[in-house]
């Protein structure tokens, strides 16, 4: 008779699993956090997720040296007080793990100069920093592929300007996989379920961005609560004075939107809860529901920046068990491409 082993079941079936990376480009924003770390918290249990810093990533546009460091260790402590636990999920720099440049420098053998150029995001931000259009900056998306890759990941959580990316990292494997046999799994895009796009609180047909030169119209989630609140009583809203959603009503959009996943609520229930007040309310309300939201991150965040050793044994032990994976696949590579190894 079979005995059926109880880790075949299809209860135990393996978590699928999720790779995405952050910049540690500049302060964290609420637009980051709403966008993408809440989101990736809330995964945590039911897939096997492996999250990095792309701090490779971020040298395609100048920093200076000091301001990196801090930007670096500030996010990780931030996003580890934001939930990512590292008991459950890989969290590392991608710097700490050097599979990901070697894995890049292959994978941009295999991908195509017109491909790079067609990338809407290389040619934006060649075009903001006229002045250093550098070859990192060309070759990123295939970068970004071999983290991605390196992981074999099901799936990959990006917003919306990622996915030219990530439509790109699915051709380069596919392209791999052909030439050679099945070598990379084919990652499909993630939509996350909340928080798609956070706007600008001064101009909201722009999105909240890190690299904003605007601060007012920015909320970073170290904010203090005063700037927090500052920030919201002057966000810029529309001359109607009636808190629904609509057309042309970005500001207040935006502000129900921020109000609806920090407290969630629907756009009803926040439309009952308003109606018959104006927008000073609104916002006086949505800036004390932010306060309320990121007030134990920040505690957290205060706690852990303290303790560098803590923050260096979990950035080390995720990267020797990301290190693992990842020299798998790039051993892989390597072989299959023909490179000779150490030992025949
Ligand atoms: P930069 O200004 O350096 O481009 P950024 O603030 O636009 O930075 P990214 O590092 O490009 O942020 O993005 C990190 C993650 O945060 C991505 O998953 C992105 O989709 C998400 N994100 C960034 N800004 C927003 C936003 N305003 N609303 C929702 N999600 C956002
Ligand atoms: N390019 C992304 C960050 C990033 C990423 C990745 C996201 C680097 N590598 C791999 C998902 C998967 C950004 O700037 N938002």
């Amino acid at each position: 008779m079979e005995i059926t082993n109880p880790t075949t079941t299809n209860s135990e079936a393996p978590k699928k699993r999720i790779f995405s990376a952050i910049q540690p480009s500049g302060n964290i924003t609420l637009g980051n956090y709403l966008g993408a770390l809440k989101n990736w918290i809330s995964l945590q249990d039911e897939f096997d997720c492996i999250f990095a810093l792309a701090d490779l990533h971020t040298i395609t546009v100048r920093q200076e040296p000091a301001q990196f460091r801090k930007h670096a260790l500030e996010a990780y402590a931030l996003l580890l007080a934001c939930g990512i636990d590292v008991k459950k999920s890989l969290f590392f720099l991608q710097s700490h793990v050097p599979a990901h440049a070697q894995l890049a420098w292959v994978l941009d053998c295999y991908t195509q100069f017109g491909e790079l150029s067609r990338m809407t995001q290389f040619k934006d931000k060649s075009k903001k920093h006229a002045d250093n259009i550098n070859a990192g900056l060309f070759t990123y998306p295939s970068l970004m592929a071999a983290d991605i890759l390196l992981y074999q990941a099901d799936l990959v959580p990006v917003g919306a300007d990622q996915t030219q990316h990530l439509e790109l990292t699915r051709n380069i494997a596919t392209r791999f996989n052909g030439l050679y046999s099945p070598t990379f799994k084919i990652p499909e895009g993630y939509t996350m379920k909340q928080g798609g796009k956070i706007m600008s609180l001064q101009d909201p047909t722009k999105k909240m961005s890190k690299s904003d030169e605007n601060v007012n119209g920015c909320i970073y989630v170290l904010d203090k609560p005063e700037d927090i609140m500052r920030k919201f009583k002057r966000a810029i809203t529309d001359s109607e004075a009636c808190v629904h959603y609509g057309e042309g009503k970005d500001g207040i959009n935006n502000l129900m939107d921020i109000y609806s996943c920090v407290t969630g609520k629907n756009y009803q229930e926040i439309e009952a809860e308003f109606s018959g007040r104006g927008y000073g309310d609104f916002k006086t309300a949505v800036g004390e529901a932010v306060v309320e939201h990121l007030r134990p991150i920040q505690e957290r965040y205060a706690k852990y920046s303290k303790d560098k050793a803590f923050l260096q044994s979990c950035w080390n032990e995720s990267a020797e068990k990301a290190a693992r994976i990842a020299n798998r696949t790039l051993s892989k590579v390597m072989r299959k491409v023909g490179f000779l190894p150490r030992e025949l």
